[in-house]
């Protein structure tokens, strides 16, 4: 059967909800087969007289309906697929509806489901809908009380939004619980978990002095592994507190960590649920990346309680509002806790990497679109990445102290509503006296910019002249774009390294800047779009030997890790066309040097030493041809290795004597060691498979344990075999860790690793992480692999997209994306990727994977 895409929702479309839930009671008869959900609802009509009643509702069985308290006969009602319809419903009333739902067989993992035999829930965007008949949008504000029951041996610890209320024991076995959550909020937040569970707890005074109790619950025998994530949530409410004057608002703050997790977590009010690999984390079983993950999720979440739960979106339509401030705050948190340039050089690599590939194909959208065909596609790179940086250019164009009054204000005006994205901007134009509209075409006109860049000296005259040219390509739907609002910080650099810096606001198609510099001046350098100013992409023609000196003389880390990355780009795109045949030797030293000569900061000499990745290239050259990408990146990181030989032999012949933190500092001697580990990887030396074995047996922590073992899977021979199958042994019982495991040889290997992987005993369908860490580790992170020329790739991935959709539609249409570049590949794979995706098209999809095809064939 063929699956039709879903009808688009737009967001001219919008009219307010009719009606007002003043207030909803919900209860909760647990039992993993079958759960009875009672809700009361009182409710007042806001709108017009003669307004419905329309209430969402999916996969329930509706037991019985009851306006004040009279049962409602059939004829009263339209009961459909999607939802409860009840015409002439009074002005003011209780709506009491009891439904059963099957929580053991929710494998979409949306609405209440069970994960490790414990209840948990996931209600954004559409989730709600699957527990109870309810206006399921984020508009619609409510209170909310829960009272749950529950078997009190299986699940002990009962949990929802707010405050704890009353508990007791009642018959057979059973207990029940009462949670009160004072502050007014959209079914989206709501959140419920029953299980057994170990408990870290901890508390944390505000800034006013009250207490609030902390908790992370999970897994029996994890407890210890929750101390990093309860260190990051006391951190991340301290700063919010600092940097934005925010206080918690609760009592009581929980998290609890789950297996089974469509994304990386949940800001549930309150009661934040969690991916389980965001949440735990020791030095044996985790890496320097995973502490990273855990402390920057752990900080969303935690960030979301003011931009977006106390102030929410009036739509989804404005989803950037919560997650693109959110992701900036999160970013700026981060920095803070470690290196700000090194934080933002790891933000560009993500963005360029995913966001940009986005923006440049079929799935391109806006920050805050104007129409989507299924939500959980909406929760993309674009909304959450490029809606970062468009606060960012907000920030840097008011100054810290006018941004920060306008949030004050933002918060102050709208705590308590559901606005949009105008409702944002106000506040900015208000405290500034700024108009935005320009700027606000960040939201509503998609692709990546690109900004073209002439100069010119006059050694007689001593005037630099710099010419910007601004063009923003055509995306599906939106051909003719405006010039952009573009804030760039711009610097000239003489040769001792004294500059002239300011910020240029380039809101033209063309601009001219001309500064004439004094008597006995040198060309100098210009520095643009510093600190990546603007996520745009940047065209400038520079001989070699301004970008040498760029990596000598530039003042702007982020900027002096670019000229670096923009020469290594450039070699390996001219080695992987053929018109060069090795690397240039002076650019191997030049890199080399760089990286030598950053041994000071670690973790950015690391940064440097890491060329850029398939990913990253892809856009830089079409058609593109991922295998002779990668193979002419191993070639240049080869000829790295080669010039950095007794630099990674000193500085992997260290062992660390100090005791295991998971801190910047050294976090940042161990990223340099896994890069020179991953280079011996590349390097073909023929002692690299025994070399890398013997780091692998050596290493005391994750990170460089997996660096060793991700060289040694992507080689032949016995130390392969060997440090896998030891892997295995030891770690067999440690699903995260697992986990690792499947994602290092399916991120090196091809379709016969990755068929083999699937059918690995402990490959769960039911599991998204195992997935990702299969489809999504091979099709997102092994360009190669997953796109040869053979198509081999493409159909290994669609067997399992196709098994897994039918599990879990959200995972499936996420593992889609990956075929998003499919038109910008050389012929062959192309012409393969499409005949995939024709033949998924003709597949019985869910309706977010038909979403995605069908905008992916466009
Ligand atoms: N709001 C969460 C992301 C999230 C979205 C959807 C989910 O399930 C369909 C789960 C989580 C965040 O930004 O962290
Ligand atoms: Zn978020």
């Amino acid at each position: 059967m063929r699956t039709e895409a879903p009808v688009a929702v737009q967001l001219s479309d919008y009219t307010a909800y009719p009606f007002e839930i003043e207030q909803v009671d919900l209860r909760f008869d647990l039992h993993p087969d079958a759960t009875l959900v009672r809700a009361d609802l009182k409710i007042r009509r806001t709108g017009a007289a003669d307004a419905a009643l329309e209430l969402d509702g999916e996969a329930l069985e509706l037991k019985s309906i009851a306006i004040d308290g009279a049962p409602l006969p059939e004829s009263a009602y339209e009961l459909t697929e999607s939802g409860l319809t009840l015409q002439d419903v009074p002005n003011a009333f209780t709506l009491v509806t009891e439904v059963e739902i099957a929580p053991s067989k929710n494998t979409a993992l949306s609405g209440l489901y069970m994960s490790g035999g414990r209840f948990c829930t996931q209600c954004e965007a559409i989730g709600f809908r699957r527990i109870t008949f309810y206006p399921d949008r984020p508009d619609v504000m409510s209170r909310f009380t829960v009272r749950m029951t529950a078997d009190k041996e299986t699940y002990p610890i009962l949990l929802s939004n707010g405050t704890p209320g009353e508990t007791g024991d009642v018959d057979d076995g059973r207990h029940f619980a009462v949670w009160d959550d004072p502050h007014k909020k959209p079914a989206y937040l709501f959140a419920l978990c029953a299980g057994d569970y170990d408990v870290y707890r901890d508390q944390f005074t505000t800034m006013s002095g009250k207490v609030i109790d902390l908790a992370v619950h999970v897994d029996k025998g994890d407890a210890d592994r929750a101390a990093w994530a309860m260190d990051s949530l006391k951190r991340s409410m301290k700063w919010d507190e600092e940097t934005y004057g925010r206080e918690y608002d609760l009592g009581v703050f929980n998290i609890v960590a789950v297996r089974d997790f469509n994304f990386g977590a949940m800001e549930n009010k309150g009661l934040n649920i969690f991916n389980s690999a965001y949440v735990l984390a020791d030095e044996a079983s985790a890496t320097d990346a995973d502490f990273e993950a855990i402390e920057s999720i752990v900080a969303h979440e935690y960030f979301h309680n003011w931009t977006g739960n106390r102030i929410t979106c009036r739509d989804w339509f404005q989803l950037c509002l919560k997650e693109g401030l959110t992701v900036f705050r999160d970013q700026n948190f981060s920095a803070d806790m470690r290196s700000r340039p090194v934080q933002r050089i790891k933000d560009v690599i993500r963005l360029r990497a995913r966001q940009f590939a986005e923006d440049a194909g079929p799935l391109a959208h806006s920050v805050r679109p104007e129409t989507y065909g299924a939500i959980d596609n909406l929760y993309t790179a674009t909304v959450y990445e490029k809606g970062a940086e468009v606060i960012g250019m907000l920030r840097r164009i008011l100054g810290e102290e006018t941004y920060r009054k306008g949030m004050d204000l933002y918060f102050d005006r709208h705590d308590g509503q559901a606005v949009t994205i105008e409702d944002f901007y106000a506040c900015f134009e208000e405290v500034s006296g700024d108009d935005f509209t320009q700027f606000r075409l960040w939201y509503s006109q998609a692709g990546t910019p690109e900004v073209s860049v002439e100069e010119s000296w006059n050694p007689e005259t001593r005037e630099v002249a710099v010419t910007l040219k601004q063009r923003v390509p055509a995306t599906p739907g939106q051909t003719n774009k405006k010039p952009m609002l573009i804030p760039m910080e711009m610097a000239l650099i003489d040769d001792e390294g004294n500059m002239a810096e300011w910020i240029t606001l380039f809101e033209d198609e063309e601009l001219t800047l001309t500064f004439d510099l004094p008597e006995g001046s040198e060309r100098p350098l210009v520095s643009i779009n510093r600190d990546f100013t603007a996520p745009i992409r940047l065209k400038r023609n520079l001989d070699r030997e301004t970008q040498l000196a760029m990596i000598r003389l530039e003042t702007d880390p982020f900027n002096q890790w670019d000229a670096v990355q923009a020469l290594a780009k450039q070699e390996i795109l001219a080695l992987s066309e053929g018109s060069q045949a090795e690397p240039d030797d002076a650019l191997v030293d030049a890199i080399a040097a760089a990286v030598t000569g950053a041994s000071d900061d670690p973790a950015f000499a690391a940064l440097l030493a890491r060329l850029p990745d398939v990913n990253e290239l892809f856009l830089e050259r079409q058609p593109a041809d991922p295998v002779a990408l990668d193979a002419a990146r191993k070639k240049l990181q080869a000829a790295l290795y080669g010039k950095l030989r007794q630099f990674a032999d000193s500085v992997l012949g260290e062992s660390s004597t100090q005791a295991y933190d998971p801190g910047a500092e050294q976090a940042g001697e161990r990223a340099l060691r896994t890069a020179l580990i991953g280079l011996l990887a590349a390097s073909g030396a023929d002692e690299a498979g025994d070399r890398l074995l013997s780091l692998y047996k050596a290493a005391t922590n994750m990170t460089e344990k997996l660096a060793a073992l991700r060289g040694l899977a992507g080689l032949d021979g016995e130390a392969r075999e060997t440090a896998l199958a030891d892997f295995e042994a030891e770690w067999t019982s440690n699903p995260l860790v697992m986990d690792k495991w499947f994602g290092v040889q399916a991120g090196t290997g091809d379709a016969a690793t990755i068929e083999k992987l699937a059918a690995h005993s402990a490959f769960d369908l039911r599991n998204p992480n195992r997935v990702r860490s299969v489809a999504a580790a091979f099709a997102m992170q092994n360009l190669a692999g997953f796109h040869a020329p053979d198509g081999s790739g493409y159909r290994v991935v669609e067997d399992i997209i196709l098994k897994a959709d039918k599990v879990n539609p959200a995972l499936g249409a996420r593992l889609l994306t990956a075929f998003e570049q499919w038109r910008s590949l050389e012929p062959k794979a192309k012409a393969e990727a499409e005949a995939c995706l024709r033949r998924l098209q003709a597949a019985d999809l869910s309706k977010n994977s038909a979403d995605i095809v069908s905008r992916a064939l466009g």
